[in-house]
């Protein structure tokens, strides 16, 4: 993952004589309350959401755009890319020509922004990153990244099984092959148990491909007594695929899951679940902060964690019916 690259600075010409005044880059004065004392104060955010694919990717689209609003200063064109990089580069070009103030995106996969990211960087517009992560070499890309500990739910996921399941036969039912959430998940649960993995496939974090995913897995790996899901979604798709196998989820074969959004959760509740490491989508209000002072041109950190937690069957009902996601 690359490195914050300066704030941007914009030329102004003011009314009276064309004066040039050096103005930070947001065109108004929101504060952290976001009165902004009208339209043209807003900040004008470009955001590129890589799509609609998981109960995870829903709870953090609505928090994005709860805090991004008119109400809180910001002027949001919000643009759904359906899982494909091409239409989030085409929207962070849209971006570039609307000349906003801070653009931000969650990037499908790490690779293959260097043209575009160059591109931003030469209009001066900052970036903040958003979630997933990017592998580039155009130095210093972005001003801040805010996300969750990839890693880290990789290798939770991996000491649970380490000390619950020791002998366990592990299927890996891997994200979005490509994407920072999917490499950093397989390389912290592989450091810990890697050697009980006898497969690995992508179900590209939705439910359905789960479901295929899973059901040409128990062909190919009979002996498989634990999946290891990179989201809920496909974890769901997985119980799916067990069930019609005529196994019992949770029994026969352990689900370890990472998300922990309330289908996932009421999974784990219904002991088809056995353990799941949360990976929290609602950061709104800390991203439109992060924004805020990017565009009145205020120092930020390099990133913000997002904090996790983990769950297991002890979980009760109530604890899931009281989730915000
Ligand atoms: C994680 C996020 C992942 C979720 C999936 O921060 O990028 O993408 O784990 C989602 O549910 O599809």
């Amino acid at each position: 993952m690359s490195r914050p690259a300066p704030v941007r600075t914009r030329l102004a010409v003011l009314a009276t004589g064309a004066l040039l005044a050096l103005t930070a880059c947001s065109s108004g004065t929101a504060d952290a309350g976001g009165d902004t004392g009208g339209g043209d104060d807003l900040i004008r955010v470009g955001f590129s959401q890589l799509g609609a694919e998981s109960g995870w990717r829903t709870a953090n689209t609505e928090s994005v755009k709860a805090s991004l609003s008119e109400e809180n200063g910001f002027d949001l064109n919000f643009v759904d890319a359906q899982q494909k990089q091409e239409n989030q580069i085409k929207a962070l070009r849209d971006f570039v020509a609307q000349d906003v103030d801070v653009i931000a995106f969650s990037p499908v996969i790490e690779t293959g922004w260097d043209e575009v990211l160059q591109e931003i960087k030469d209009s001066g517009i900052p970036v903040v990153l958003v979630d997933r992560t990017v592998d580039t070499t155009v130095e210093d890309p972005f001003v801040t990244w805010i996300g969750a500990d990839f890693r880290q739910e990789g290798t939770t996921a991996g000491e649970w099984v380490a000390e619950n399941a020791p002998d366990a036969k592990i299927f890996e039912l891997q994200g979005t092959l490509g994407s920072g959430a999917q490499v950093d998940r397989e390389e912290g649960f592989d450091e810990v148990v890697g050697d009980q993995v006898i497969g690995k496939a992508s179900g590209n974090f939705t439910r359905a491909e789960g479901k295929t995913a899973v059901e040409a897995a128990l062909q190919a790996y009979p002996e498989t007594d634990l999946i290891f899901t990179h989201n809920d979604d496909m974890g769901l798709g997985a119980v799916e695929a067990i069930e019609a196998a005529g196994k019992v989820p949770g029994e026969d074969i352990k689900i370890v899951s990472v998300d922990g959004v309330r289908d996932g959760l009421q999974a784990l509740v219904d002991k088809k679940f056995n353990y799941v490491v949360e990976c929290n989508p609602v950061f709104g209000d800390q991203l439109a902060e992060l924004i805020t002072q990017v565009a009145n041109g205020e120092d930020v950190p390099e990133e913000t964690i997002v904090v996790d937690a983990a769950f297991d069957q002890t979980i009760t009902q109530a604890d899931v019916d009281a989730r915000a996601y």
